[in-house]
């Protein structure tokens, strides 16, 4: 499993957890419970990620896509580039599916779901593709409160 970094990048990426781990030791948290209690493991900061693969000044939306369940989330990189990370291990090991993992995107100090438009449903599970664009890129998280709670029902049953 690993992560492709692409769009307006000066060099497209991709990563392995082993990557990830061996990114500047500044960009490294060590537990993300710090951050957001509800959410536990190793972590490294989005902007550190952006610096590796040399984000340019024309990207404006990161573009979250897991394939795994075809979930995507598009928002705009200026509100999250400085706290968002990106969760890699729990415990020495890989984060585990049930916690997002392989790989799960976290803002920390979200707003509760359908809020805003950084919210509980941009925290992207399974995480295999991030992108940078200049518009808004592909997003089909839940539109309306039915919707959510739908998603919510197919993630109870997986
Ligand atoms: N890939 C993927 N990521 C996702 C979702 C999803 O269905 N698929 N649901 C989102 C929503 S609506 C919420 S509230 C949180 C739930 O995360 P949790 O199960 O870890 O609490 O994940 C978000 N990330
Ligand atoms: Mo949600």
């Amino acid at each position: 499993m690993s992560l492709r970094i692409d769009g307006e990048v000066e060099r497209p990426a991709q990563l392995s957890t082993h990557d990830l781990a061996a990114l500047n030791e500044a960009d490294q948290i060590a537990d993300v419970s710090r951050l957001d209690p509800k959410r536990h493991g190793r972590a490294v900061r989005l902007s550190g990620l952006l610096a590796h693969v040399g984000a340019r000044a024309t990207a404006k939306y990161l573009t979250l896509h897991a394939t795994a369940d075809d979930f995507h989330a598009s928002i705009p990189l200026e509100a999250v580039r400085d706290r968002a990370v990106l969760i890699y291990e729990l415990d020495g090991a890989p984060l585990p599916a049930k916690a997002g993992g392989p790989l799960r995107f976290l803002v920390p100090d979200h707003a509760a779901c359908r809020m805003d438009e950084i919210d509980d449903c941009a925290n992207v599970k399974f995480v295999d593709h991030i992108e940078l664009t200049v518009e808004r890129g592909r997003d089909n998280r839940p539109t309306d409160e039915e919707e959510h709670a739908d998603l919510h029902r197919r993630e109870a049953q997986n």
